[in-house]
């Protein structure tokens, strides 16, 4: 059994460097907020709250016109976030206690994912996403870091890296190809592609959730980074992997998403399966809804992604 003192650390992540819009920052807050610890108790969890990012002048680090790499805005504030959540994330591992890491945008994942694999070397990771999130320093357009971090946690690209990311490049273990999958992809830049294709990374888009339908898609994604099923699984979940019709309030919507009973049962079943080890929820934007709804709906759907993480099932 994975975690048997059945204690769950939300390390809030209110980061939100590694892309250009505000209010992302305010993700973890409002689940907070919206009652993510005491959900977490009522399933038998034991819960503390882990705040990395406290005492940082977040507002001043993102207006910082000088913090800049060739194409990477941001990358000290990207660099220093993105490694206290990495020392957030190993101590849950070093623990035993679950690493619920709530965003923020998806540039954590470098740290989530990397912190994982450091502890779990033969671990593997299921990215959930409308975006493939590996553009590398050069191939970036945006030069917006939540684009990059699987490019980062990789190893991609390395001597173009931005000087400032000397902790992930100390790093004794990085994240190989055949350890990480996607469910959700519609959004993949054409530099993103070939770097999948050659690397052979797989990958389960829209058309794969048309095709073959979820619960076959989520067999063949574990099958692809745990195929002894013995292995420990983490799972990196962007929201707008699901439809923008459940998840207005997010930084990059994608039409044709997943509905959000496909969303909830990628959780369900990677739960059941026993090997689920980490989660991160992030992308989560409050401040870009157009009606209360809009941000109900989202943080609703956080809620739910984290509720069936942690063994919630409907009957
Ligand atoms: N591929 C685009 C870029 O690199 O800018 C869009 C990335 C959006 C990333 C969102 C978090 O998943
Ligand atoms: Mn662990
Ligand atoms: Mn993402
Ligand atoms: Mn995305």
């Amino acid at each position: 059994k994975l975690y048997p003192k059945k204690h769950v650390t939300v390390i809030k992540a209110p980061f939100s460097g590694g892309q250009g819009k505000s209010g992302v920052e305010d993700g973890p807050e409002q689940l907070l907020k919206s009652g993510l610890l005491h959900q977490i108790e009522s399933l038998g969890w034991e819960c503390s709250v882990a705040d990395p990012l406290e005492g940082l002048d977040s507002a001043k680090m993102k207006a910082n016109v000088e913090d800049v790499y060739e194409r990477c805005k941001r990358p000290q504030m990207v660099s220093e976030c993105c490694e206290r959540i990495y020392k957030a994330v190993e101590t849950c591992h070093q623990q035993g206690s679950f690493p619920l890491t709530v965003g923020g945008d998806h540039s954590i994942g470098m740290s989530t994912i990397t912190a994982f694999v450091n502890a779990h070397p033969n671990g593997g990771i299921i990215w959930v996403d409308a975006h493939a999130d590996i553009n590398t320093s050069s191939t970036t357009c945006s030069g917006n870091l939540h684009g990059c971090p699987v490019a980062f946690a990789m190893g991609l690209d390395r001597k173009n890296w931005p000087p400032q990311f000397k902790w992930l490049d100390a790093l004794k273990t990085l994240v190989k190809p055949e350890q990480i999958t996607y469910i959700g992809l519609r959004d993949v830049d054409a530099g993103e592609k070939k770097i999948l294709r050659d690397l052979g990374i797989k990958a389960f888009s829209m058309y794969h959730v048309d095709k073959y339908g979820i619960n076959e898609v989520v067999r063949m994604a574990m099958e692809a980074v745990n195929p002894s099923g013995e292995n420990p699984i983490h799972l990196s979940y962007d929201v707008d992997g699901i439809d923008p019709l459940y998840v207005a309030a997010t930084g990059t919507p994608v039409r044709g998403g997943l509905t959000l009973r496909e969303g909830l049962f990628i959780v369900e079943e990677v739960a059941n399966s026993g090997n689920l080890a980490g989660l991160d929820i992030v992308e989560v934007n409050p401040s870009l809804a157009t009606t209360d709804i809009h941000i109900v709906d989202t943080v609703n759907t956080g809620l739910s992604i984290a509720k069936c993480a942690l063994g919630d099932t409907i009957l």
